[in-house]
């Protein structure tokens, strides 16, 4: 089998990255305050996209191996890869994750939110907040000659205990002025087990949270994929990179 090299990033790759790290959370704080009941999710990708073009970046979803969009949006069931629709009007209740990844000076920044629409159920707050604490302690996991398989442990036991399933069909992944590349980072594995991490390594961390099975199903439209058993969904990310001395969260707002 061929060996997948994993790039460690200089000193000034590193600056590019935090620059488009920024501009990524900057994106979705600008995007926050339209997540209302009654705004449509074409809405929100349309913002997103002017916003993006008029700070001198692109969107790297749109086009990505043919996505017809600028942003994932991922209502409820959705798991990922939601495509922003006219059609969909969000509603009081729902929950929604935003995704972006404007690509800034040939470099990607690639977070992701789920956001509370009114007042969703007391079972929806709470697996949006155990979705947060999973990707913080998925990314406390992170340390210079520490293993993938750290991160993912720390993030399943934690879903777990709470009542949680943990989506394995999806990981997170390496990125620099390549969207998508070595390593991938599994949401949920053993401790001491994987690739080791090095300081100069940048990778996403983005688990999806289930609240009943972890299984997904994706649509006939290709993209969208949702819960098999359609509970609800909720994912947060952040791109990270590893240091001398621990982990940095580039797309911190
Ligand atoms: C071929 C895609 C390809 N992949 C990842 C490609 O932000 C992202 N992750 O954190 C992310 C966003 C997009 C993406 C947008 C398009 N793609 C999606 C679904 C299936 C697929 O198979
Ligand atoms: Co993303």
């Amino acid at each position: 089998m061929e060996k997948e090299v994993i790039t460690l990033l200089s000193g000034r790759e590193l600056d590019k990255m935090r620059r488009a790290g920024q501009l990524a959370a900057q994106l979705l704080d600008y995007l926050e305050p339209m997540v209302k009941p009654g705004v449509t999710t074409l809405e929100l990708n349309d913002a997103a996209e002017e916003w993006t073009q008029k700070h001198g970046a692109k969107s790297a979803p749109l086009g990505y191996k043919g996505f017809p969009k600028s942003i994932c949006t991922s209502v409820n069931q959705v798991v990922c890869h939601g495509i922003p629709n006219s059609k969909q009007v969000l509603k009081d209740g729902d929950i929604i994750n935003i995704d972006v990844t404007p690509i800034l000076d040939g470099y990607h920044g690639d977070t992701s939110k789920t956001f509370l629409v009114g007042q969703p159920s007391a079972k929806a707050r709470k697996l949006v907040e155990v979705t947060q604490e999973c990707c913080r302690r998925g990314i406390q996991a992170v340390r210079p000659e520490g293993r993938v398989g750290d991160i993912g442990a720390a993030i399943q036991e934690y879903a777990e205990a709470e009542g949680f399933s943990v989506v394995r069909d999806f990981v997170g992944h390496g990125i620099n002025h390549i969207f998508h590349t070595a390593p991938m980072i599994p949401h949920y594995g053993r401790r001491d087990t994987g690739k080791r991490l090095r300081p100069g390594m940048v990778f996403t961390i983005e688990p999806m949270i289930n609240e009943g099975t972890w299984e997904v199903k994706v649509l006939e439209d290709g993209w969208t994929a949702v819960t098999r058993d359609r509970k609800l969904s909720a994912q947060f990310e952040h791109t990270v990179a590893v240091t001398e001395d621990g982990v940095e969260i580039l797309t911190l707002s």
